[in-house]
């Protein structure tokens, strides 16, 4: 669905099995009421479950797993957050997984070419087909919108129209050892855990920023993955690793990219409520929700 001060709205997507339930928890929290409070015209386009695009026969090409189901989710999320977008409203997305960005950020940019990418999450997700471990694609989405990955057909549709130079990490710590090479070769600026200890998240963003966005002219994706938080403030999603962002940190991001007034598109990835019990359901599926009211104005007076 999508949010805008006077239209936009949010959306939700479900491409597997447990992650597709968040969206429906987020919303159920209450958060389309929640952005009206802040002043929001929140548009909800309902829950996309894409059973319409279901895929019986989707054999894995490589190692990638549901190739063709990815795929096609992820190019009608981009047509529907590009229409959005174009309508003046601003896009949020709850997912679901974070191959999801590859449609969400294909969709920001096809209204707002000149966008930067502001990524927030444990993990890089910029595998390619020859250095995935997994085969899972949501651990491969950057890859795809930044051009490195370009020999499956099926993904054809994702143009690369993001630039290495146009996309920021906050929060990294659990990187593939191809990642840190693609990371290095593109030289793709990343603050891990690492930075957030030794500069603290105020001048970590103000870097990131001054990075991608030096004069706070661009518009902004946000793309945020609940695991960038410490397991021990979001412990409802698929891969959780510990040393990560703290509840402040999380919402300080959030309402330091709101403050900018680039902000045209916005993703709340990964709250999956399968995977642990109700109480930590219940409190992942209320930070998200905090998150995204960060990001579109709560907390700043
Ligand atoms: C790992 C884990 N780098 C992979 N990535 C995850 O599967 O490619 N991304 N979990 O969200
Ligand atoms: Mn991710
Ligand atoms: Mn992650
Ligand atoms: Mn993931």
């Amino acid at each position: 669905s999508s949010v805008s001060k006077f239209l936009p709205n949010p959306k939700t997507v479900a491409p597997k099995a447990g992650v597709d339930k968040g969206p429906i928890h987020l919303v159920e929290a209450g958060l389309p009421e929640q952005l009206r409070q802040l002043g929001w015209n929140v548009v909800f386009d309902g829950h996309h479950l894409f059973e319409e695009i279901s895929i019986q026969d989707d054999p894995p090409i490589g190692i990638l797993k549901n190739p063709r189901q990815v795929s096609k989710v992820c190019e009608a999320v981009a047509k529907t957050v590009g229409s959005h977008a174009k309508n003046g409203q601003l896009p949020l997305t709850l997912g679901g997984d974070h191959s999801l960005a590859m449609g969400t950020i294909s969709g920001t940019l096809s209204q707002y070419p000149n966008a930067c990418v502001i990524w927030i999450d444990a993990h890089a997700d910029i595998n390619t087909a020859s250095t995935t471990d997994s085969g899972n694609i949501h651990g491969m989405p950057v890859s795809f919108l930044l051009g490195l990955e370009s020999t499956i057909p099926e993904f054809a549709w994702v143009k690369p129209k993001l630039t290495a130079d146009r996309l920021v990490y906050i929060g990294l710590r659990d990187i593939d050892a191809g990642e840190k090479r693609i990371l290095k070769e593109n030289n793709i600026k990343a603050f891990s855990m690492h930075e957030v200890d030794k500069y603290g998240i105020g001048k970590v963003v103000e870097m990131a920023l001054d990075h991608v966005n030096p004069k706070r002219e661009l518009p902004i994706h946000l793309s945020f993955d609940v695991d960038a938080l410490d397991p021990s403030v979001a412990p409802s999603t698929g891969t959780p690793v510990r040393g990560g962002l703290t509840f402040r940190e999380g919402h300080y991001i959030c309402e330091a990219i709101y403050e900018t007034g680039c902000l045209v598109s916005l993703d709340l990835m990964e709250v999956n409520p399968s995977l642990a019990d109700a109480d930590a359901v219940k409190q992942t599926v209320a930070v998200g929700c905090s998150l995204v009211r960060a990001a579109l104005g709560e907390t700043l007076l």
